[in-house]
């Protein structure tokens, strides 16, 4: 697949240690991910990098910690809608929440953090989760996005079913051709990756792979 360098973004979600690992919300095989984004990064096919980083307050809501009696992975409701709740991870400032040294992030031109808001979580790096009146504010990334002139997506980071996702099928809808590269992703919960896969594909994201783009086009 050839990328046109005057319309597309690489998109690098959450690539942060806490998700690595070893890290605070560990996600299996986060880390094998690294070689191949550093690929694509270093590839110069995609002039336009961004990236999105969690970057959470101690008093988030979406921390397990942050509820009297309630253990990470419960599920609650919050503003109408379930919450996951989750250890507390990305705090801002920690190392945590820094984005992966081991990748080239000079080459990222835009950084959205998202999750700021103590009050509600933020899975998409377009929009967060729902907020107490039940909107979903964007960060602004579509439209940075459109002023830069970009018609194709390509996400890959972590976690695959829930940022990953979230930030996909919120591309689809702003409009963009979104694609996700699949083994650049991981999941939290792989057991539920069949039901991540055809969601995206109903949202109208198509999955390729690291091997179905055309690296050598670039520099
Ligand atoms: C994420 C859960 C909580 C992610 C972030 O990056 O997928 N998941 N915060
Ligand atoms: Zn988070």
């Amino acid at each position: 697949m050839r990328i046109d360098p005057d319309r597309a973004a690489l998109l690098l979600v959450d690539i942060q240690p806490d998700f690595m690992p070893q890290g605070n919300l560990a996600v299996a095989g986060g880390d094998r991910i690294l070689d191949g984004v550093r690929r694509i990064m270093t590839s110069g096919v995609f002039p336009l990098q961004a990236a999105t980083q969690d970057w959470h307050p101690p008093d988030h809501v979406s921390f397990a910690s942050n509820h009297e009696g309630r253990e990470p992975l419960e599920v609650m409701e919050l503003y109408g809608h379930p919450q996951v709740l989750w250890p507390d991870h990305c705090v801002q400032g920690t190392p945590g929440a820094d984005l992966h040294p081991d990748l080239p992030w000079e080459r990222a031109a835009v950084i959205v953090r998202k999750g700021d808001d103590p009050a509600s979580d933020s899975y998409s790096g377009f929009r967060n989760n729902w907020n107490p009146r039940g909107e979903r504010p964007s960060t602004g990334l579509a439209g940075y996005f459109r002023e830069r002139g970009v018609e194709d997506l390509y996400v890959c980071g972590l976690a695959r079913d829930y940022c990953v996702k979230w930030t996909a099928e919120d591309g689809a809808r702003e409009g963009f051709r979104t694609r996700v590269i699949w083994d650049l992703t991981r999941s939290v919960d792989p057991s539920g990756d069949d039901q991540v896969r055809s969601e995206l594909e109903a949202a109208g994201v198509e999955l390729i792979h690291l091997e179905d783009l055309d690296l050598e086009g670039g520099a």
